[in-house]
């Protein structure tokens, strides 16, 4: 099947709906034909990251890792899906520049934080107002919003089968489907 593969880099914060547009996004791709992998904190931080935490410095390591393998995931021709919270704009940079410009595409995934935080869907934000997660984004760590992302999502107007489809047809429209 003809494609262009490059990496849709999903940034937001916790619970902001990364993981669930992205595996959205993934199914829509695989039932047109195309190659696929998702990149998410469930086959990476348990495995190739599990010696990191969420300090900032461990933050910055697990994107260049991430950003490094979905370079390679590109390279053998998969359409990658990343879906971290990357909070540091820098690091996100880091990313588009290793990838190429046409490889990146940046989407936001714009759920503000006191959306995430009523939702609070597995309770951290809780346990981080209480102090007994530390360093958690958005509460005493800092998330950076992109400034220019391809993307931007809003997940409060739209369902997530409706941003998936906002995905794949930027995809369709810009040549890489
Ligand atoms: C943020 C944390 C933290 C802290 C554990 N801060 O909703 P989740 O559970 O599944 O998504 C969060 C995930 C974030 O990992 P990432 O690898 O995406 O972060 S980063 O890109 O910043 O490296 C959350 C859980 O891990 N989690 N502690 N302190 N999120």
């Amino acid at each position: 099947k003809g494609q262009k593969p490059a990496v849709l880099w999903f940034t937001g914060l916790s619970g902001a709906g990364k993981s669930t547009i992205a595996n959205l996004v993934e199914k829509k791709l695989l039932s047109l034909g195309h190659h696929t992998y998702l990149l998410d904190g469930d086959n990476v931080r348990h495995g190739l990251n599990k010696d990191l935490g969420f300090t900032d410095a461990d933050r910055v390591e697990n994107i260049r890792r991430v950003a490094e393998v979905s370079k390679l995931m590109v390279d053998a021709g998969l359409v990658t899906l990343v879906s971290f919270i990357s909070p540091f704009r820098a690091e996100r940079q880091m990313a588009r520049e290793l990838l190429g410009e046409n490889e990146f595409i940046e989407i936001y995934v714009s759920t503000p934080l006191d959306v995430v935080e009523k939702r609070d869907v597995k309770g951290l934000y809780v346990k981080a107002r209480a102090g007994e997660i530390r360093n958690f984004t958005g509460i005493d760590s800092p998330y950076e919003a992109p400034e220019n992302p391809e993307l931007t999502l809003d997940t409060t107007s739209q369902t997530p089968e409706q941003l998936a489809e906002k995905v794949v047809l930027f995809m369709v429209k810009n040549g890489y489907l």
